[in-house]
């Protein structure tokens, strides 16, 4: 990928403030409202203790410390002290139950969300990056949680201190507080020019950073292919580059930060400097004592805190709510396949199967993929799809098994029209065999349970025997309990395919959809799929987009699909005969070959190589 691309890929980061999407935000907050109460008022009361502090402070030197009164000392050295007690149990409160209400309000959203997107349409997920789609159930949600959790606390424990401290100056002496304002421009500037700038820079780290995991996920797991077209020096410059990036992103974010907190430091020591100055003239001329005067000071110090950490707060409140944009925009997405108003369930079927004057295309404005289908399949009958890449065969089964509806016409199951009846009940009468086989994570055993969960040991073990995938399972020491790992990473291609045929016969279904895979396993297997095949074939409907010339051979009717039509159909030898026919030419070009290499395989594997070669 060129840099563009990782550009391209990047989402936004903020949003402009907007009231709708913090309302909706706040929803989320509802059902926790009374504990958010009771931090607010935990959280205030925290900054009020706080905020005694100087005072108490100011009592003791005044009171106790100068006209050397060890009563006040002890009075003050208490109530500090129970202060400090109050303030630490005033934490304690806050961080539980605030670190309980995000955790609820993260579980809520993250469950919301993966329920709904376990139901959106295939079409969602089409051209979808997935790393985006997790990026969305697990970053997102933590960005909206962190501006809930320290994000209220800043935003009012701030806001209490900074009122507070203002008062408090302004009652302390008005002089001296008019004096301290004068840093104020300063300051602000600092928070509005400065940080901004600050922020952009990190912004720009995050970026450079994402760029490289992109990079990482996809040079690691293309590794194989790198090596083998020998593109490692290619990836190990395209990644410098990369990692350049990131390093003169960080520098300048680091150059707007150096410039920062000594310009805060200086501007702090300048407003204190002042006011000691004048403080100190006051005390000498008996308007105010030295108590006042550190007090005083100390309020400052406290005053600059507030103004830079709500200027913190803000841009968080900005992160939110380009995260909550993105989380609401896959919640707003409704599931295009539902069920019809009084949908009924698919009672048991047969298996026939009727296409209808069907006519698709999977985006609005595209081309049309299949165009007036036609066709009617009796119950048990085998029907393979044969024809050139992108034809359109997988579309016709992606009608069948109602991932899409078609734009015209109507796809029909022993009459019942597929878009009046109710859609579980459709799905769970068909088994699909994908041309990847998809194994999950867990045993043998689970993976074959997939389609059917009720189903005993026994049921699992026929199933297995049934598609010869016994033979290899008994293998395994520990036998069905053998993890296959992520999607089936620790056994073969062809094992997983005799997994995923099991899955299919335990599920039992009148109506069989296979995409037989392409890639030639070992004669040994191949033979054994053939026999599963036939075992799973028995009596059901069956669709195949077939590759094996006998699959082809075998089936009681062909359809030759061409850009989205069907071309042709009837039985192999039908079809065959047909002078100048699309199939003649495709079996001349495809299966022909095919069948010899196959026949080659075979011969080399029981070690007749010499004869053949011959
Ligand atoms: N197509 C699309 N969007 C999708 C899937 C497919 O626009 N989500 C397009 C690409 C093809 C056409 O539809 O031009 C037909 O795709 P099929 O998957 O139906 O093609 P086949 O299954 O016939 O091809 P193959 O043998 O390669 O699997
Ligand atoms: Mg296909």
């Amino acid at each position: 990928m060129s840099d563009e691309q990782y550009e391209e890929l990047q989402e936004v980061e903020q949003r402009p403030f907007d009231y709708g999407l913090l309302k909706r935000m706040l929803r989320y907050t509802i059902p926790y409202r009374k504990q958010l109460a009771l931090a607010t008022v935990v959280i205030a009361i925290g900054s009020i203790l706080r905020l005694t502090e100087p005072y108490l402070l100011r009592t003791a030197i005044d009171l106790g410390i100068t006209p050397g009164n060890m009563r006040v000392v002890n009075t003050v050295a208490i109530l500090w002290l129970v202060f400090q007690l109050l303030g630490a149990g005033a934490e304690y409160v806050r961080i539980h139950i605030l670190n309980r209400t995000g955790q609820n309000l993260l579980y809520d959203m993250r469950q919301e969300l993966f329920t709904h997107l376990q139901w959106l349409s295939l079409r969602f997920y089409d051209g979808r990056p997935v790393g985006r789609i997790m990026a969305r159930v697990t970053n997102d949600v933590e960005t909206i949680n962190d501006l809930i959790n320290s994000g209220l606390v800043t935003i009012i424990s701030q806001a209490v201190s900074l009122v507070g401290i203002v008062i408090i100056l302004f009652v302390v002496n008005v002089r001296l507080a008019l004096l301290a304002m004068l840093v104020v421009p300063g300051m602000a500037w600092v928070v509005v020019r400065l940080r901004p700038r600050m922020e952009t820079g990190w912004r720009n780290v995050r970026k450079a950073n994402s760029n490289i995991n992109a990079n990482l996920n996809e040079t690691i797991t293309g590794i194989r292919v790198s090596q083998a077209f020998c593109r490692e020096n290619t990836n190990i410059l395209s990644f410098e580059k990369l990692n350049n990036n990131y390093y003169d992103a960080f520098m300048g974010a680091i150059r707007a930060e150096v410039l920062i907190w000594p310009t805060v430091d200086v501007l702090g020591t300048v407003g204190s400097a002042l006011v000691l100055w004048a403080g100190a003239r006051m005390v000498l001329n008996d308007v105010i004592t030295v108590g006042y005067v550190l007090a005083f000071t100390d309020y400052l110090f406290r005053f600059w805190e507030p103004i830079s950490a709500i200027s913190r707060v803000y841009s968080r409140v900005l992160s939110a709510m380009a995260s909550a944009e993105r989380i609401f925009e896959y919640l707003d997405t409704q599931p295009e396949i539902l069920d019809a108003e009084g949908a009924q369930p698919l009672p048991p079927i047969k298996g026939q199967v009727t296409m209808e004057n069907i006519s698709f295309r999977y985006k609005e404005d595209d081309r049309w993929v299949l165009k007036d289908i036609n066709f009617t399949i009796q119950p048990g009958q085998t029907v393979a799809l044969v024809g050139p890449t992108g034809a359109g065969k997988t579309s016709i089964i992606n009608l069948l098994m109602r991932f899409y509806d078609p734009q015209q016409g109507r796809v029909l199951i022993d009459g019942h029209d597929l878009a009046q009846v109710q859609l579980p009940s459709v799905r769970s009468q068909i088994a699909l065999v994908l041309q990847e086989s998809f194994l999950f994570s867990g045993t043998i055993a689970d993976n074959i349970r997939y389609s059917r969960l009720d189903a005993s040991q026994e049921d699992i073990e026929r199933a297995a025997q049934a598609v010869q995938a016994d033979r290899f399972i008994m293998k395994y020491a520990d036998g069905y309990a053998h993890e296959v790992g992520e999607r089936g990473s620790n056994i073969s291609v062809g094992q997983r395919q005799l997994i995923s045929f099991a899955r299919a016969l335990l599920a039992d279904p009148r109506i069989l959809i296979l995409d037989e895979a392409t890639s030639s396993v070992d004669s040994q297997t191949e033979r054994a799929i053939q026999e599963a095949m036939h075992t799973l074939l028995e009596g059901r409907t069956t669709f195949i987009i077939a590759h094996r010339l006998s699959t082809i051979q075998r089936a009681d009717t062909i359809f030759v699909i061409e850009d989205g039509r069907i071309v042709e159909q009837g039985r192999h030898e039908e079809l065959l005969a047909m002078p100048e026919g699309r199939y003649a030419h495709l079996y001349q070009r495809q299966f022909a070959s095919w069948e010899i290499q196959r026949q080659v395989g075979a011969a080399e594997a029981e070690g007749c190589r010499d004869i053949i070669v011959e």
